[in-house]
Order: C-alpha cells, then sequence, then structure tokens
C-alpha cells in the first residue's frame, strides 16, 4: 500500500502562525496507521476512544460524571461531557486560545491540565489533535463560564479563531468530527464495537453514565437506537455480567482496590464452575490482551497466596499422595478475574503493543493481591475452602487429562504421517499459501474433495457435532476424535500446561482455515463449536487471523443457461426480477441449496472455494472480554440463535478481491 495522497482543499483563512502546527497534523496525515494503529475499521473506532478519553480524565479528576456518544446520519460522531470545559483562554506562549491548542497540537491534550490525574488518553496516547487531523470536518464547542464557544477545523486545520456563539446554562465540552473517506477504507461505524467499549468503560470507571445513541436507526417514535451503562460497583459488577448463567463457587467476587506508589490498582475476581481461565487486564482503560507486568503480578500473587493457604491448612496431602504435582494453572481453573490499573507513564509492548512493560507495576500488584487475599482468606474460611477445593479437582484433571494427551500423542507417533486418515491433504508444503477446509460431513466433504485445487487446498471433513469444548472436561477434550483430528491436521499442539498454551504457530500447516458448512441451523451449530474450540485452547489462530467462514450461496437462479447465484433474499428478488424481464417470469427457476451436499463439485468450487468468486468471513475478536461472555452463553445451557451470533462476530472480508 502507497502513501495516502493527500490533495484535499483546505481553505487557508486563518492566520500564519501556525503553520508548525500544521507540519504537526500533515504528520499525521501522511502516516495515520502511526499513531492510531491503523486505517481500517479499528482505526476509524479508535479515533472516538480517543475523544471519549479525555472526557474520561475530566471524569477520573473529578469533574464530570456523564458522557454521551451519538452516531449522527453522515456517520459522523459527537461526544459531548458535562466536565469543566476545555479552557477557552488565550494561551500565552501559542498566542492562541488553549482550545485551539488542544485541538491542534499534537500531544498537547494533557499537558496543561495538571490538577487531573492524566492516566488514560488512548492506546496510542495520540490525543484528539490526530483525530481532528484525519477528519474532513471537526467542531469544538465548549460550555463553560455562562458562554458557547466555538471552533471548527478542516483536516485539522481551524477555519476561524474560537468564538462565541451564544449563552449557556451547560459546562461541559462537546466534540463532532467527520472521519476522512480518503484516508480510512471504512467510514461507516458500528453501533455494538462502540456500544460494547462503552459499557466496557463503564465496567471500569465506576459512577460515570456512558451513553450511546445512534441517530441512523430510529424507532417508530423517531427515538435513536441507544443505551446508558452505568456501575456503581465497579468490576464487581464486571464480573457478575461476564457470569452470568455460571454456577459461582463463592456468593460474591473477591474484590481488592487501593493504592500503592501512586499506582490505583483494581482487582475483582471470583470463580466458577467452569474450566476456563478468564482474566482481562487493563490499563489506563486499555485493554492489555497480551498481558504484561500486571498480570504477572497477579498471577504470581494468586498462585503464592493459596498456595500457602492450602499448604498451612494440609488441604494438599492428598495430591501429593497421589503424588500429582500442583501447577499455575490449576489455581486459574474456572476463574474470571478482570485487573484494572493506571500507570502514569505506561510502557507498552508487544505485536499490538498492548503488553505492558513496566517493571515496577508486577511487584505493586504483586503486594497488593497478596496482602489482600490472604486477609480475604482468613476472614472467609467457607469461601477459602470451596476455592481450594476447586483448585485441587483443577490438579486431579489435568493429571488425567496428561494421561489421556500421552495416550493419544503415543498413538499417533505410530500412525506413519500423523495425519489424520480422513485428512485429504494438499500438495505444497507453503503454509501461507495453504488452506484447510473443515467441512460438516463426509458427503459435503467428498464433493469438497473433487472440487478443490488439491495443490493448495486441503479437506478434512467432520462427522457431525464436534465436542461442546465448553461443558467439557479438559481430557475429553483430547479424547475426541474430531478434536484430535483437528489438531493434528493444523500441526499445532494445545495443552493444559503453561507454556503449552500459547500454540506454537510457527508450526501450523495452513494459514488459512475455512470453517465450511451448511446454511442451516446445524451448520451454524457445528461452526460454532469449531469456533467455541478453536478460541478456548487456540486464540491466537484466531487472533492472528488464520480462521474463516465459507460462504455458500444460499439460492441457485436460473433461466436457461443464464444461472446466478444468490446469497440472500433480497439478491434472489433482484435476479429473478432481472432475468424474468427479458421474457416470460415463470422460466425462472429457484433452486434453494439447503445443505453443501446439495452443490456437485464444480458448483461447491465456483461459489465457495474459487478465491476468485468466494467471500470468505473472518473472525476476528474485537472485544476479548465480550466474547468470552458471548462463548459462554452460546455453548452453556441457554442458547441464544447462533446464526445471529456467527454474523455479528464475524467480519465481513473479501479478502482474496
Ligand atoms: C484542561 C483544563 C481544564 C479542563 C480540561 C482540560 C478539559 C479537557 C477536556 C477534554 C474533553 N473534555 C474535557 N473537559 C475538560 C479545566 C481547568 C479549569 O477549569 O480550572
Amino acid at each position: 500500500m502507497s502513501e495516502i495522497e493527500n490533495n484535499n482543499p483546505v481553505e487557508e483563512t486563518y492566520s500564519a502562525s501556525n503553520i508548525q502546527v500544521l507540519e504537526g497534523l500533515e504528520a499525521v496525515r501522511k502516516r495515520p496507521a502511526m499513531y492510531i494503529g491503523d486505517v481500517s475499521k479499528r482505526g476509524l473506532h479508535h479515533l472516538v476512544s480517543e475523544v471519549v478519553d479525555n472526557s474520561i480524565d475530566e471524569a477520573l479528576a473529578g469533574h464530570c460524571n456523564n458522557i454521551e456518544v451519538t452516531i449522527l446520519e453522515d456517520n459522523s460522531i459527537s461526544v459531548l461531557d458535562n466536565g469543566r470545559g476545555i479552557p477557552t483562554d488565550m494561551h500565552a506562549k501559542e498566542h492562541r486560545s488553549a482550545l485551539e491548542v488542544v485541538m491542534t497540537v499534537l500531544h498537547a491534550g494533557g499537558k496543561f491540565n495538571k490538577d487531573s490525574y492524566k492516566v488514560s488518553g488512548g492506546l496510542h496516547g495520540v490525543g484528539v489533535s490526530c483525530v481532528n487531523a484525519l477528519s474532513t470536518h471537526l467542531k469544538a464547542e465548549v460550555f463553560r463560564e455562562g458562554k458557547h464557544f466555538m471552533q471548527e477545523y478542516a483536516y485539522g486545520k481551524p477555519l476561524y479563531p474560537v468564538k462565541v456563539v451564544g449563552e449557556t446554562d451547560y459546562r461541559g465540552t462537546k466534540v463532532t468530527f467527520k472521519p476522512d473517506d480518503s484516508i480510512f477504507y471504512e467510514t461507516v461505524y458500528d453501533y455494538n464495537v462502540l456500544s460494547d467499549r462503552l459499557k466496557e468503560l463503564a465496567y471500569l470507571n465506576k459512577g460515570i453514565t456512558l451513553t450511546i445513541k445512534d441517530m441512523r436507526v430510529l424507532d417508530e417514535n423517531g427515538q435513536p437506537l441507544s443505551q446508558v451503562y452505568h456501575s456503581e460497583n465497579g468490576l464487581r459488577d464486571y464480573i457478575a455480567y461476564l457470569d452470568e448463567g455460571k454456577t459461582k463457587i463463592t456468593s460474591k467476587p473477591i474484590y481488592i482496590e487501593g493504592e500503592k506508589q501512586g499506582v490505583p490498582v483494581e482487582v475483582a475476581m471470583q470463580y466458577n464452575n467452569s474450566f476456563n481461565e478468564v482474566i482481562h487486564s487493563y490499563v489506563n482503560n486499555i485493554n492489555t490482551i497480551e498481558g504484561g507486568t500486571h498480570l504477572a503480578g497477579f498471577r504470581r500473587a494468586l498462585t503464592r497466596t493459596l498456595k500457602k493457604y492450602a499448604d498451612d491448612n494440609k488441604m494438599l496431602d492428598k495430591l501429593s499422595k497421589d503424588k500429582i504435582e500442583i501447577s499455575g494453572d490449576d489455581f486459574r481453573e474456572g476463574i474470571t478475574a478482570i485487573i484494572s490499573v493506571k500507570v502514569a507513564e505506561p510502557q507498552f509492548e508487544g505485536q499490538t503493543k498492548t503488553k505492558l512493560g513496566n517493571s515496577e507495576i508486577s511487584g505493586i500488584v504483586d503486594h497488593m493481591v497478596g496482602e489482600m487475599l490472604t486477609n480475604y482468606l482468613e476472614e472467609n474460611p467457607k469461601d477459602a475452602k470451596d476455592i481450594v477445593d476447586k483448585v485441587v479437582l483443577a490438579a486431579q484433571a489435568r493429571h488425567a487429562a496428561r494421561k489421556a494427551r500421552e495416550m493419544v500423542q503415543r498413538k499417533t507417533a505410530f500412525s506413519g504421517s500423523g495425519l489424520p486418515g480422513k485428512l485429504s491433504d494438499c500438495s505444497s508444503k507453503e503454509a501461507e499459501k495453504c488452506e484447510l477446509f473443515l467441512v460438516e460431513g463426509d458427503s459435503a466433504g467428498g464433493t469438497a474433495k473433487q472440487g478443490r485445487d488439491a495443490h493448495y487446498q486441503a479437506i478434512l471433513p467432520l462427522r457431525g457435532k464436534i465436542l461442546n469444548v465448553e461443558k467439557a472436561m479438559q481430557h475429553r477434550i483430547f479424547e475426541s476424535e474430531e478434536i484430535k483430528n483437528i489438531y493434528t491436521a493444523l500441526g499445532v499442539t494445545i495443552g493444559t500446561e503453561e507454556d503449552s498454551k500459547a500454540l506454537n504457530i510457527s508450526k501450523l500447516r495452513y494459514h488459512k482455515v475455512i470453517i465450511m458448512t451448511d446454511a442451516d441451523v446445524d451448520g451454524s451449530h457445528i461452526a460454532a463449536l469449531i469456533l467455541t474450540f478453536f478460541f478456548r485452547y487456540m486464540r491466537e489462530l484466531i487472533e492472528q487471523g488464520h480462521v474463516y467462514i465459507a460462504t455458500p450461496p444460499l439460492y441457485l437462479v436460473k433461466k436457461g443457461k443464464d444461472q446466478r447465484y444468490a446469497w440472500s433474499e433480497d439478491q434472489r428478488v433482484q435476479y429473478v426480477a432481472e432475468m424474468g424481464k427479458n421474457g416470460n417470469e415463470n422460466s425462472v427457476h429457484v433452486q434453494r441449496y439447503k445443505g453443501l451436499g446439495e452443490m456437485n463439485e464444480e458448483q461447491l468450487w465456483s461459489t465457495t472455494m474459487d478465491p476468485q468468486y468466494r467471500t470468505l468471513r473472518q473472525v476476528t475478536i474485537e472485544n476479548a472480554a465480550e466474547a468470552d461472555r458471548v462463548f459462554s452463553m452460546l455453548m452453556g445451557d441457554e442458547v441464544p440463535p447462533r446464526r445471529e451470533f456467527i454474523e455479528q462476530n464475524a467480519t465481513y472480508a473479501n479478502i482474496d478481491a
């Protein structure tokens, strides 16, 4: 991708004193990805976070408790808060109003807001001036000292000095911006992405009310689609939300809140009777999906404190008698925990810059969690016993699981290539080019095998429903034939051991793993089961963008030799109308595909497998906590419509186009 060309006309109506500034913002427009991560859907939504973060800062400083985000009809966004309002007085050194400096100087945002505890500031901490630079138009409004101030910008450049446009009793700041569609590939805002983010922010910053409104979607009374988020108990409420419908080991989450060496730390955790470890960590309201020192500190404290308590109370004797060694994993089976720290100068590392590097934080979290958890266990002996019992059970199960896995691996080692017998492999060994189709049913598998390009497309038929990993004990997972076939075909290992949780992605034999199921209820269920397995046991596969869902057509519309495939009702209606036009409607024939098996190999290839014509949906995780919850709900006892779920969680991506 070459540099984005920028020849947007800008009205030069403002003083020349800001040449310096313009250069700064031009840099943002030239290399937007350097400042906001990317210019795809993620970057587009990141702009909103960047603006909301300023309001959150104002709230954390104790001056604001209401933030309202509105998606306007034209996909511009407005963010309104009831804080003190960005100062509008003249900035002594800059000879411009403070508001203008905040809106046009890179990194100026928090600089002169010394009294507030500036900790957020977004993933890239670039501030609102970046949003301004990447917007065709931005309007800043300040309600302060009885006046309504305003300044507007085009591509980050002020169109006039700050002016007073009226009087007001309100206090606060409102920023309205329209992202530049010559920079962003995608300019349509996704209500759910913003809504989930605001929900997350409400849990992470208790007491603030966050509202989202979508003016594009009005109900019969003309009211916009909207949602209000507010949490009084913060992370405790978050845990309750994430674990809704799960059976808890303790009645209430364990809650730790405090500050050490100027670092606010907040932790909530609760055990449930599942086998999953769900820990989400945040630094300055940013989800650190790669973890880091805060997470390490938490894990260390958890293991050490629980182990000491269990040892002191002779609760591990049975394990040592059976020669079962307890591991860190056992202390986290069935845990749901949220860790949130606020760090003044965070150092972010890792592939996606979401891993906290500050070494001092691990000791701080470790100390605080250790101390408070010790007290909790002493004061709540019944909870303590229930938790340790669960840990002991986890250790026993893990021991059984390892035995099962060793059996499996020993068996596979003796069976020639080690690849599953049902796999029709491709001839190429270049993993980057290879694709594995996981196909529902032996018959569709056979068709796919005949239709494929055997050079780079491999087929693994799956018989019926694979094991529901959400409900199964871990050793059962390694015994399941279908699951064994999947991971041996992929060439990667899974495990319960600490270090093997990280997949050996370098061994992955296909860089595209494509789930191909019927377009019906059963097909959706099977796809959901496979996705759940990947999510729980091979999350990296999804995170690194290797998982896709194939989209077979729903209809074949035929008239003589003219044949067209339709993927939706609308398309079918359109084609029938178009093809009916030149003559007799009755001669148009519509065939409904209920399953992959109804297509012949040529049809399956040309509609669903051929990179030239197929549409693959890439599975992405927008919001880890939300995904965790969705998967437990989806595969738990209460089952929401799965088709809808998959639609919502598979990003439309015609990646081959
Ligand atoms: C600096 C000083 C003061 C307020 C703010 C910044 C402020 C910034 C933003 C950004 C979004 N909403 C905001 N609200 C306030 C106030 C200084 C004072 O009034 O004494």
